[in-house]
């Protein structure tokens, strides 16, 4: 049980049972209390850094998603659009990430899977909107 109550105000958190599962009811699916991750229990200890940076290696991610771009990393060694790999490490303008498949820097998600993914660790907490990230 978390002691600070910590629960964001995001509007489909209730149906995440995956972080808070209160045996509630989902889509007609009643859940199993408990069979979760205890994220509010974790989120009273910290809700997470912005200097923490996580890879996701999916099909992409929609890095415009009004839950997502927020917190979508961004290449500061980096100088978008002038054709030179600025940092040398192999990528020309890869600020965003690099779209492995089609050889090129932009890792827009074209199946969805992959901000899915993204959702789950990343998505913007407490900002009334949509679904949190576990961080
Ligand atoms: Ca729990
Ligand atoms: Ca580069
Ligand atoms: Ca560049
Ligand atoms: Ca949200």
């Amino acid at each position: 049980m978390s002691t600070r109550g910590t629960t964001p105000n995001d509007t489909n958190f209730s149906k995440q049972w995956g972080l808070n599962n209160t045996g509630q009811t989902v889509n007609g699916t009643t859940g199993t209390p408990d069979a979760d991750i205890d994220a509010p229990e974790a989120w009273d200890v910290t809700t997470g850094s912005s200097s923490v940076i996580v890879a996701v290696i999916d099909s992409g991610v929609d890095y415009n998603h009004p839950d997502l771009s927020a917190n979508i990393w961004r290449h500061i060694g980096e100088t978008a659009g002038n054709g030179i790999d600025d940092d040398g490490n192999g990528f020309t303008d890869d600020t965003r990430g690099w779209d492995f498949v089609d050889s090129d820097n932009d890792p827009m998600d074209v199946v969805g899977h992959g901000t899915h993914v993204a959702g789950i660790i990343g998505a913007v907490g407490n900002n009334s909107t949509g679904v949190t990230g576990v961080a």
